[in-house]
Order: C-alpha cells, then sequence, then structure tokens
C-alpha cells in the first residue's frame, strides 16, 4: 500500500507514534510518505520504502498568521497525486483531519478518490479540542473522516462527550513499543554516573506542560528522598521548567539530588537506568511515556485519569493515585523502592504489562483497518 503520514514531528508522543508506525510499514513493505514541516525527530536513517515530503510555509508581509493548514492541504494533494497514494493516515485532529479533508474535496474534483483515516492522540480532544473556537471543525472533520481512531477508550468516550459525533464509529487502537528495542544489557557505568552511592533512580520523561503537574512530581520525589536515598532524573524541556527548577532551588533545596537531561530523541538507553517513573499528569489520553517506561521494566507511578489506567495496572505493574494526592504517590513509590522482592516483582511485572502493547501486536490492527478503507 502507499501511505501518506501526517504528523506533527516534533517531541511529543503523536508524532513518535506515528514515525514509528511509519517505520514499521515500511518494514513490512509498504510505501511511506510523511508529510509534515519537520523532519520527524525519530526518523533518522530511514528505508528507500519512506519519503519525507517538507511543507514548507513562507513569509508574505500581509499574513500576521501564515496559514500552515492551506499550505499542507496543497501538499497533500500533489502527494497524493504524484505519488499515487491510496490512503491517508492524519494523526493528531488539528489541523490535519481537516486539511485532509479539503485534499480529499479537491482531488475528488479532478476525479481521484483518496480516504482518510484521523488518529485522535489527546490533547487535541481533550485540551485544544474542547476550546469552542476548534470544536465546529474538529466535529466536522471527524465526522468526514473514512475511520476515526482513538488511543484509548477513556479518550473515545471523551470524545463522544464533547463532540456531536455519536453516529461515527470510533476504533480503539492503543499505542505501542518495539519491545525488542528495549533489550541490552544494562550500562553499569552509566546507571553509576547518575546514582553513584546506589540511589534509586526516580525518572520523568514529558514536554513539562502545566498538564503534565511536574510540581507534583517534585513533591513526590522530595517525600521518597526523605526515606530513602534517590535521585530525581528529568528528561525533556518546556514551559514548567523554570518553576520547578526554582522549587528545587529555593523551596525545597534538592538541587543535588535532581539532573535536568533535557530533550532525547530516544529514551530507551536512559529508561534501562531508571527505578522508578512518575508521571502525575492532571490528565493522559494513554501515556506513552508511561508504556516506553514499563517496556524497559520500570514500574509507574501514576494518576487514575484519562486513559492511564488502561495503560498502568494499579498493583501490578505500579499504581495510580488520585490527581495532585502526592502523599499516596509517595507511599506508593515507597511502597516499591524500600521492598527488594515487591520491588523484582513489580520491575517484572511493568515488562509483562508492557508486552500486552507490543507493535506486532498493535501493527495488524492498523493493516487490517487500511484494508477495509482503501477497499
Ligand atoms: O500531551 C502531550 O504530551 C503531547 C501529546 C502529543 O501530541 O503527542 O500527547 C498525547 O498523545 C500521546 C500519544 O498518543 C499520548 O501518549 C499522551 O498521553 C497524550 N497526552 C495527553 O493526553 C496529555
Amino acid at each position: 500500500m502507499r501511505i501518506g503520514i501526517v504528523c506533527y514531528p516534533t517531541y511529543g508522543g503523536s508524532g513518535v507514534v506515528a514515525t514509528e508506525l511509519g517505520i514499521a510499514l515500511a518494514e513490512r513493505g509498504h510505501h511511506v510518505h510523511f508529510i509534515t514541516y519537520g523532519q520527524p525527530f525519530r526518523l533518522d536513517d530511514h528505508s528507500t520504502r519512506i519519503s519525507y515530503h517538507e511543507v514548507r510555509v513562507s513569509d508574505y508581509p500581509l499574513f500576521d498568521y501564515t496559514p500552515y493548514e492551506l499550505v499542507l492541504t496543497s501538499k497533500l494533494v500533489d502527494v497524493v497525486k504524484y505519488e499515487k497514494l491510496d490512503l491517508l493516515h492524519v494523526h493528531y485532529a488539528i489541523p490535519h483531519a481537516s486539511a485532509a479533508y479539503m485534499a480529499q474535496q479537491i482531488l475528488k474534483s479532478e476525479g481521484i478518490n483518496i480516504p482518510f483515516i484521523t488518529t485522535l492522540h489527546g490533547t487535541d480532544i481533550t485540551l485544544v479540542g474542547k476550546d469552542p473556537s476548534f470544536e465546529p471543525v474538529i466535529t466536522f472533520s471527524i465526522n468526514q473522516s473514512n475511520a476515526v481512531t482513538a488511543v484509548s477508550k477513556s479518550l473515545k468516550e471523551d470524545t463522544y462527550k464533547y463532540f456531536k459525533v455519536k453516529d461515527k464509529a470510533i476504533e480503539v487502537i492503543p499505542n505501542f513499543i518495539d519491545l525488542k528495542k528495549f533489550d541490552f544489557p544494562l550500562d553499569h557505568e552509566a546507571k553509576l554516573a547518575l546514582a553513584p552511592n546506589g540511589e534509586k533512580i526516580v525518572m520523568h520523561v514529558s514536554n513539562f506542560r502545566p498538564v503534565k503537574r511536574i510540581e507534583d512530581l517534585v513533591k513526590v520525589f522530595y517525600q521518597i528522598r526523605l526515606k530513602t536515598p534517590a535521585k530525581l532524573v528529568l528528561i525533556g524541556d518546556g514551559p514548567d521548567r523554570n518553576k520547578i527548577e526554582q522549587m528545587c532551588r529555593t523551596q525545597y533545596f534538592i538541587c543535588d539530588d535532581v539532573k535536568f537531561l533535557g530533550k532525547m530523541k530516544s529514551t530507551e538507553k536512559i529508561l534501562s537506568l531508571a527505578d522508578l517513573f512518575l508521571l502525575p499528569s492532571e490528565t493522559e489520553s494513554f501515556g506513552l511515556a508511561a508504556l516506553e517506561a514499563m517496556a524497559a521494566s520500570v514500574p509507574v507511578i501514576t494518576t487514575n485519569t484519562g486513559g492511564t489506567p488502561e495503560v498502568v495496572e494499579h498493583g501490578y505493574s505500579g499504581f495510580t493515585s488520585n490527581v495532585g494526592d502526592v502523599d499516596d504517590m509517595a507511599k506508593n513509590a515507597l511502597n516499591i523502592l524500600t521492598d527488594e522482592n515487591n520491588f523484582k516483582l513489580f520491575k517484572s511485572n511493568a515488562r509483562k504489562k508492557a508486552a500486552e502493547f507490543d507493535i506486532q501486536k498493535i501493527m495488524p490492527l492498523y493493516e487490517d483497518l487500511y484494508k477495509r478503507v482503501v477497499i
């Protein structure tokens, strides 16, 4: 099949999922065309069955806001026509689904039929999507999509709750990881560099946006550290980084035990050094970062809202608490970290739970959907 994938190329779960999906599809013999404004950050040396088409937006003095969506639409028309695509798969509703719809209509007027699938990822529905200024466009483009998928049951329910799309079937196809990418020997030297005295390593990976509640992360870590030697390692960057740097420096005085490593392209290596993963988000439609941690045999402490409880099994591969209940999160973290038998059990359960989301299990669900939509 010849498939066009539209996604955000920047650091973020939806871009990661779209890129890994495209790479895996190409490995299975499909021809994949990424259409976006920047090279997806995980798309390095790609196979000859993958092409990348850059959507170049030029400045024009008349525009205070350059209409990216229109340039994307024109690019979609061009790529579908000249690369003879069978299907467009757009990740994140805004503005990709409406651009795909418009491209579809333009191509229809030229006698070309191109179906498009929209995959909803989370904030396109739960945060951004609820903004009334986007609502009519999202509702319309969900209804017009040839198929719609959501990354969790919770996101599917939210979509029905917030948008007038009750007659549209939404299929749940969960996010995935490639388990074999997490199979390598532990780098003892790197672990020692982060925790020279064998302290427990608590880790977090995100884009540090307010929805991640990283201030809770600091509060939980502070309580953990009072009871057991520990280090906090933070991967990523974003708007709330300064806030928590200040919290560590001037409120909790824990700077010596907190390391900010910044953005990383892939996280398998660094996650393998962790003993516990913390994700205290307000809500996550799925929590791909938690799944990646579990694939690296790292138990997860997270919240019980959104789709994370579908990924992290409470009392098995980690624990889920009410949003903001830092005392409960700290108690659960210590339960895992301070009892060696428990720790080993949770580590092995985390890996077992992650195996349910291995790419080998999830990829056929997408391929099956593609076949149904293209015919
Ligand atoms: O919110 C983010 O961190 C970015 C956003 C995205 O654009 O990738 O993440 C959403 O999609 C991911 C991939 O499906 C999910 O794993 C995240 O849970 C989801 N984020 C939220 O719902 C807050």
